[in-house]
């Protein structure tokens, strides 16, 4: 019997270390949500992978706020046992808000996984000690400046390179990249800003020899993706259509894709997560780690979650020094072989680093016992 006795919430910003456009506008600094549970043993942590405006989901940081706040902390601190088993259940009477309640989750997982010492990919069942990593590159001024990015990239040694389209800025860009580099592994991802009447755009992307294509048509359907999956050969992936393990069960059923991007945050956190990775995985359905540009807390997580078995593909984890000057943890370094290491200390494996913590705070509220 576990009690949480203390949840600190903090809204942090960072600088990015150049502007990231996508088809949903252009982010120029990093601002999220971290919370520190105290536990009746341990402290842990959590990242909110809500942004700065409800685009990417109808989430974002104030409304992360207000729910944990209001509804889901006063729920775990009311709560006589709080573990792993059982703080989805305490959440579940509150809709939606995955991205708030996934923050809340892991953050318990976290602080049991500390208490125990053992790390967040052990209990998950990781079999792997690093992962293969891609990098996903913004929409770009020119053409030449996108292939300036790539070629940075790849000479970092990324193995993957995802590059973000939207509806006048795709093929030519996309053709371009492929001719520099007709050997690499290159995916697209249109964060839902096409529909099925883009088809011609989706058969000139199908001779590019892509990994796959991204999460192309409206961010809640299965059903379109489904008619597309059957009119081209590249596989799509679906990102922003994957709420739950549910949800993958009927993107398989109705066969929406063949790949699927899990994202713990947007799913409700590491244990959804991990039921989204075992459906797919019955369906042998490749699966990734997606980003959401994540700080050294967030990014923690998703490495312990890649280290899964079913993560076949590289992931979004890309180092901290593709987002951020500075993380708020230990920096994560890109190996020369393009893979990165997964954290193998108590938890996540990872905690903020005291001054860069305070330096980044911009607001700050404690929920007590
Ligand atoms: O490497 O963390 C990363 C970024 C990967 O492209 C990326 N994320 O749609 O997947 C996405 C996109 C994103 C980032 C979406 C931030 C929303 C917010």
């Amino acid at each position: 019997m576990t009690r949480v006795r203390r949840i600190e919430l903090r809204l942090v910003g960072l600088p990015l270390v150049r502007p990231f456009r996508t088809s949903m506008g252009v982010s120029t600094r990093k601002e999220c949500v971290l919370v520190r549970v105290e536990t009746d043993e341990a402290e842990g942590w959590g990242e909110c992978v809500a942004d700065l405006e409800p685009d990417y989901s109808a989430e974002w940081n104030a409304s992360a706020w207000d729910v944990v706040t209001t509804f889901l902390g006063p729920a775990l601190l009311a709560a006589d046992d709080v573990s792993p088993a059982t703080v989805e259940r305490l959440l579940a009477p509150w809709r939606g808000n995955r991205m708030a309640k996934a923050t809340l989750v892991d953050a318990v997982l976290d602080a049991e996984l500390r208490a125990r010492g053992a790390s967040l990919a052990s209990m998950l069942g990781g079999d792997k000690d690093a992962v293969v990593c891609g990098v996903s590159v913004g929409i770009a001024d020119t053409t030449d400046a996108l292939r300036e990015q790539v070629d940075g990239y790849l000479a970092e040694g990324y193995r993957r390179i995802k590059l973000k389209i939207e509806p006048g800025v795709d093929v030519e860009r996309v053709a371009a990249i492929r001719k520099d580099h007709p050997e690499i592994l290159l995916s697209v991802d249109a964060n839902a800003a096409y529909s099925l009447a883009d088809e011609d755009v989706f058969r000139a992307l199908d001779d590019l020899g892509l990994l796959m294509i991204e999460q192309p048509l409206h961010h809640e359907d299965l059903v379109d993706h489904a008619t597309l999956q059957a009119r081209i050969s590249t596989a799509l992936c679906l990102d922003e259509s994957i709420r739950s393990a549910a949800d993958a069960s009927a993107a398989i059923e109705l066969g929406s894709c063949r790949i699927v991007n899990i994202k713990q945050g947007r799913v409700g956190g590491v244990l959804e997560a991990r039921r989204v990775h075992d459906v797919c995985a019955a369906a042998a359905m490749p699966v990734w780690c997606g980003g959401m540009l994540e700080t050294g807390v967030g990014r923690a997580t998703n490495l312990a979650l890649a280290s899964m078995p079913g993560f076949t593909l590289p992931n979004d984890t890309s180092a901290s020094s593709r987002y951020f000057p500075e993380d708020l943890t230990d920096p994560f370094v890109l190996e020369r072989d393009g893979t990165m290491r997964v954290p193998d200390g108590p938890g996540i494996g990872v905690t903020p680093d005291p001054a860069r913590l305070e330096a980044a705070t911009l607001r700050r509220e404690t929920l007590e016992l």
